[in-house]
Parts: structure tokens; C-alpha cells; sequence
């Protein structure tokens, strides 16, 4: 995006904000990041982000950083919609340029790509490990529950959604 792009404001105003807080409410794993390849200042991306209401962050310098080379980036805006599970990055989908349908299409991939992050990710790194069936055990331990935490979907958080969780991060068993 740029500041002066009035496409990327149509954008922000009409689709990314009202996104963004939709996710944020609900406590998501979705990240919000755009991306200012205008060269703008730090100041001006401030007053830009308060007047627009954007409450995720705006990467500067994107343009001398390579980012939008990285991501072939030929025409703005151009929204990625990426799955992080660890350490890797892989692109989910993008789209390039404004339409009002853009809120609908980007909820839609969003949930898409969720689906492909395992339940039972209790630490929101996006794979499972040994540390997601100890958050599981602590859970039981405590008596609480959580959506999330319970992968055999008995209503309640047990040392068995532990185990699952430890089995399906060797890989014994998928959830
Ligand atoms: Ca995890």
C-alpha cells in the first residue's frame, strides 16, 4: 500500500479495518501487517494509521526492502494471505486490487487457511508439539476448558486430550 493510493485507502477503509476488527474481537491467531512501499515517514504513517482508524501494524520501507519483489507485488493494493505454521511461511492466496466483494473473499480464505492449522494448537505456532499437550495437561489440571484443547470433542479438557495432542505431534494420529 501507499498513502496517496486511493485504492489502498478504499482497501483499508472498506475491507482490512473492518477485518482486522472482526479477528481482534474474537482474540485470532489472524495477524493484520500492511505494508508501505510510498516511502512514507514515520509521522505520516502515524496520522495515516489514526485517521483511518488502523489499529495493526504498517512496515516501513517496504519498497527498498525487496518485499514486494518477494512476494511479486505488481500492482497495489495487493493483499497476501499467508499460513505460518513454525518458522515457515507459505503464501495461502493473493489478490490484486480493490473490489467491495474483497471482505467476503479475504473471510473466507482466512477461514480456509485455519482450517489447515491443526486443533489442538494450544500455544498458536501453528504445528503441534510435546509444549501444545503440556498447555492440554495444565488445562485438565486446573478444571478449565478450551475449544481448542479439547481434540476428542467430549466437552470436557481430560489427560486424554494430552495424549492425543503428544501422539498427533509424533505423528500416531491425526486431529
Ligand atoms: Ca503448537
Amino acid at each position: 500500500m501507499t498513502t496517496w493510493c486511493s485504492w489502498c485507502l478504499k482497501e483499508t477503509d472498506d475491507v482490512l479495518v473492518p477485518l482486522h476488527n472482526q479477528y481482534y474481537a474474537n482474540d485470532s491467531k489472524v495477524v493484520f501487517l500492511s505494508i508501505d512501499i510510498g516511502d512514507s515517514t514515520a509521522q505520516h504513517l502515524q496520522a495515516y494509521a489514526e485517521q483511518h482508524n488502523i489499529n495493526f501494524s504498517i512496515l516501513m520501507r517496504g519498497r527498498t526492502s525487496g518485499v514486494a519483489e518477494d512476494y511479486g507485488v505488481e500492482g497495489i493494493p495487493t493483499t497476501v494471505i499467508m499460513l505460518c505454521k513454525g518458522t515457515e511461511r507459505t503464501v495461502y492466496n493473493t489478490q490484486v486490487g480493490y473490489s467491495p466483494d474483497n471482505l467476503n473473499t479475504f473471510h473466507e480464505w482466512i477461514e480456509e487457511a485455519m482450517k489447515l492449522i491443526p486443533s489442538g494448537d494450544l500455544n498458536h505456532d501453528s504445528i503441534l508439539t510435546p509444549a501444545d499437550a503440556a498447555i492440554a495437561l495444565r488445562i485438565a489440571a486446573s478444571g478449565g476448558w478450551d475449544l481448542d484443547a479439547d481434540v476428542s470433542g467430549d466437552g470436557s479438557v481430560t489427560s486424554l486430550d494430552a495424549l492425543m495432542i503428544l501422539q498427533a505431534a509424533a505423528g500416531v494420529i491425526n486431529l
